[in-house]
């Protein structure tokens, strides 16, 4: 693709599309043009802002006329890389999609365009009475479609499950710039393939989310948080497994006593217990009557016991719930500016100590000087892995160092039957090590899968299978 080519792309868009929002504003496609990455150069050709369906039709049909790379972009809170267009590709920001079109009480469905933020259908639900379940740090900002795109799972997928099982229906505009519409929002629809869910996760590289149609469930029965101080790996397992079997786990999350250490200086909080801790779980079950409550508290005692847990805080009112969670939900944030290099890695919950003792033993051999935090969804198996870059150290020569161990890494993966990538998707940064989590006919079949779907491959070129556009 030469540049004489990319140059002339905002020029077809404005000539065709006359009505079509077209910026080449410089600020606006730095901004637009990565997501919250920091291993790529934003340089997109455009960004374009559709106001409607009809829009995102058109702009496909003229792109896959002209050859024009698409690369959808939502809150652009992704962490691999999904929605950069670093080759100058043109954007499609769904910012200007942003109404919430219908609700159905009696089908407990919410009907949104891309650019609603998750946030919004929350509090949208709640007002109606219903909960929108599917919850992450970075919810404030990020977007349905993009939430659609890459699957988003976050802290309470081991009660209600990832975005995937809250979709009810979709309409896609596809590679051909055909509007699909999937499902219809329907409970049961056994009229062949359910295409709806080979659109979510795709990362965009099949189609543009243009509308989704959500389920909605009943508000949670009050809960209680705690925090504690948990001794070691195999201990967590052993906290895990004994609140697991005595009540109704909604979150089960951990982190090391490094996230808490940077999580407590970005956030300025208070020391949660009077001694540190190697290890921390953060956990949340239902409470709707007292003897839940005891049996958590029997369950905390029980841990104390055995020396699983050395100290605990359990929260006391909603307030003090929320003040908990910040230590996990705040991690993400304290770490941004240490430009961490991320692994989101996933094995079935049995498999979690022995898989992280070995990726931590893998680590510190490796990485002796770097500072490495462990945080995550111990309850669904998946474990966030970050390496702080030094500050001497550039970009480029930290990632290069930290890609060096990623084969072992995701070696270690594999022999785990584990993903490469949990919830954050394959994108641009993990796209090199697929294989070690996909096999080759896998990926051959996802090919396929791609070609009719998007045959001249203008959907986000590059992401997830490596065929960026020549
Ligand atoms: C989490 C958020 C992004 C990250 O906190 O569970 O998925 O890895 C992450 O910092
Ligand atoms: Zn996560």
């Amino acid at each position: 693709m030469c540049m004489e080519q990319k140059n002339s792309w905002p020029k077809i868009l404005k000539t065709h599309l006359p009505g079509l929002d077209v910026s080449n504003d410089a600020a606006v496609l730095e901004s637009h043009g990565c997501d919250w990455t920091r291993f790529r150069t934003p340089a997109p050709s455009a960004v374009v802002f559709p106001r409607s369906v009809e829009e995102v039709v058109e702009l496909v049909k003229l792109a896959k006329e002209h050859k024009i790379p698409l690369v959808p972009s939502g809150g652009r809170t992704g962490l691999s890389g999904g929605a950069v267009a670093d080759a100058g590709e043109v954007v499609v920001s769904f910012d200007r999609m942003r109404r919430i079109i219908d609700f159905n009480a009696v089908n407990r469905t919410v009907t949104v365009e891309p650019g609603v933020v998750t946030q919004t259908v929350q509090d949208y639900a709640l007002q109606q009475g219903l909960y929108y379940p599917v919850s992450f740090a970075s919810q404030g900002s990020s977007q349905i479609g993009g939430n659609i795109a890459t699957n988003a799972g976050g802290i309470r997928v081991l009660r209600y499950g990832l975005t995937r099982d809250w979709v009810a229906g979709l309409k896609i505009v596809d590679g051909h710039g055909e509007l699909l519409e999937c499902n219809n929002g329907l409970v049961k629809n056994a009229s062949g393939y359910d295409l709806r869910h080979l659109f979510i996760g795709s990362e965009g590289t099949l189609g543009l989310v243009v509308e989704a149609t959500l389920r909605l469930t009943d508000p949670p029965p009050p809960s209680l948080v705690m925090l504690l101080a948990v001794t070691g790996l195999e201990a967590m397992m052993d906290v895990f497994r004994q609140f697991n079997d005595a009540v109704t786990l909604t979150a089960f999350e951990f982190l090391s006593d490094t996230a808490m250490h940077y999580v407590r200086q970005a956030h300025d909080l208070a020391a949660p217990m009077d001694d540190g801790s190697p290890y921390y779980a953060l956990l949340e079950f239902e409470c709707d009557d007292p003897a839940a409550e005891d049996l958590g508290l029997q369950c905390f005692e029980q841990c104390l016991e055995k020396g699983a847990v050395a100290d605990g805080v359990i929260s006391q009112s909603e307030a003090q719930a929320a003040d908990l969670w910040r230590y996990r939900e705040g991690i993400s944030e304290a770490i941004t500016p240490f430009t961490p290099y991320k692994n989101d890695l996933s094995v079935r919950v049995s498999q979690v100590p022995e898989y992280l003792e070995g990726l931590d033993q893998l680590v510190k051999t490796q990485y002796p000087d770097f500072e490495v935090l462990w945080y995550g969804h111990i309850g669904d198996g998946n474990l966030h892995m970050n390496i702080l870059k030094p500050e001497t150290m550039t970009v480029e020569e930290f990632e290069k160092i930290c890609g060096r161990v990623n084969p072992e890494i995701f070696a270690l993966t594999r022999e785990h039957n584990g993903s490469i990538s949990a919830e954050h998707g394959i994108g641009l940064l993990k796209q090199p090590y697929l294989s070690y989590s996909r096999s080759e006919a896998d990926i051959t079949r996802m090919r396929g899968i791609k070609a009719v779907f998007d045959p001249m491959n203008i959907m986000n070129p590059g992401k997830l299978l490596s065929n960026r556009l020549e």
